[in-house]
């Protein structure tokens, strides 16, 4: 319901902008939508000179387990393990700084905190919620021109994650007053990941539209023993310029990720299923609804909100209900 009520307040607030002017220009920094939907990173490039700062927030809310893409009930979960979880929320605050010391190269560091909380149901009936906070893995990245002209653009992403997340995040569990969470609760992947990505994007008068290809490759093995999943990701957008100030888009989202190769070996995985590393792959493909204002004095803000309209999990896993992202970013 709440996002429902989201989507239909940007819709809102696209009528009473949307009505006026019509400046046709070329994709420079001065339109709304020469930024893709905030929840594409990497997504610009900078001319040289130019900083960014930025502030991006976060919102997952999942809820319920999918076995393949089947709903199933906390009950069908406890018979095969000792505990379900049941609902998971994940919020991130994320601060970014972009500089281009060139036209051709712009650098992109992400430094993420992070707030995970899981709900679960025991098989005795007991509910209990577990939570992680603290910094995430930083993002590290450089954006290269590879070739643009003045109504299309594209960039490799060379980017990096660093493990300067948890892997070891604890909290009071019925096992024990501090007891190791399980992976989907841990905050870094522990191990150097590339990030390797194209982005491209397309303008007219009044119209953008992109497309970007992220990969997530985990090189080795982090201290405790496993390597997450590689994650595959493509989105592809189109947003309508309505004004100098105000652009809306529509994006879908197709993600896929792998299962984790070897275990942490102080995790049970007969317990729960979030301990199992071989009920941990999936792919998802969101649809997602955005808003750009860019108030032309350096000043943006966005904001973008998603529903999966497809889900496939491997063995039992909480699924995504909805996706959320603001942003402020200002460049000078
Ligand atoms: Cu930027």
């Amino acid at each position: 319901m709440r996002i429902k009520a989201l989507f239909l307040c940007l819709f809102l607030l696209v009528g009473q902008v949307g009505a006026d002017q019509d400046t046709p220009d070329s994709p420079n920094s001065a339109r709304p939508d020469s930024h893709a939907p905030i929840g594409v990173m990497g997504d610009h490039i900078h001319k040289e000179g130019e900083w960014m700062v930025s502030y991006r927030f976060k919102l997952m809310q999942m809820d319920g387990n999918l076995n393949g893409s089947d709903s199933v009930s906390t009950q069908q979960v406890l018979s095969n393990f000792m505990v379900s979880p049941t609902e998971m929320t994940m919020t991130g605050h994320m601060l970014g700084l972009m500089y281009a010391p060139n036209d051709n190269v712009t650098a992109m560091v992400m430094l993420p905190f992070m707030n995970k909380s899981m709900k679960h149901l025991t098989r005795t009936g007991r509910s209990f919620t577990t939570n992680a906070n603290g910094i995430g893995d930083v993002k590290l990245s450089a954006l290269v021109k590879l070739w643009s002209n003045e109504n299309h653009r594209l960039h490799f992403n060379a980017g990096f994650s660093l493990p300067t997340g948890t892997i070891d995040a604890r909290d009071a569990t019925p096992m024990g007053p501090n007891s190791l969470l399980p992976y989907p609760m841990q905050l870094g992947s522990g191990t150097l990941d590339l990030m390797p990505g194209m982005t491209y994007s397309g303008f007219s008068d009044n119209w953008s539209w992109g497309a970007q290809a992220m990969g997530t490759l985990r090189l080795g093995e982090n201290r405790n023993g496993y390597k997450l999943g590689s994650v595959g990701d493509l989105s592809v957008w189109g947003a309508r310029k309505w004004n100098d100030k105000i652009s809306t888009s529509l994006r879908l989202n197709g993600t896929t990720w792998g299962n984790i190769s070897g275990s942490d070996a102080r995790l049970n995985p007969r317990i729960i299923p979030t301990a199992d590393p071989d009920l941990r792959a999936g792919s998802r493909l969101d649809l997602l609804v955005g808003l750009n204002a860019n108030f032309g004095d350096g000043h943006r803000l966005a904001i973008e909100g998603g529903l999966p309209i497809a889900q496939s999990l491997d063995g039992f896993q909480l699924k995504t209900k909805y996706v959320l992202t603001g942003g402020w970013q200002f460049s000078f």
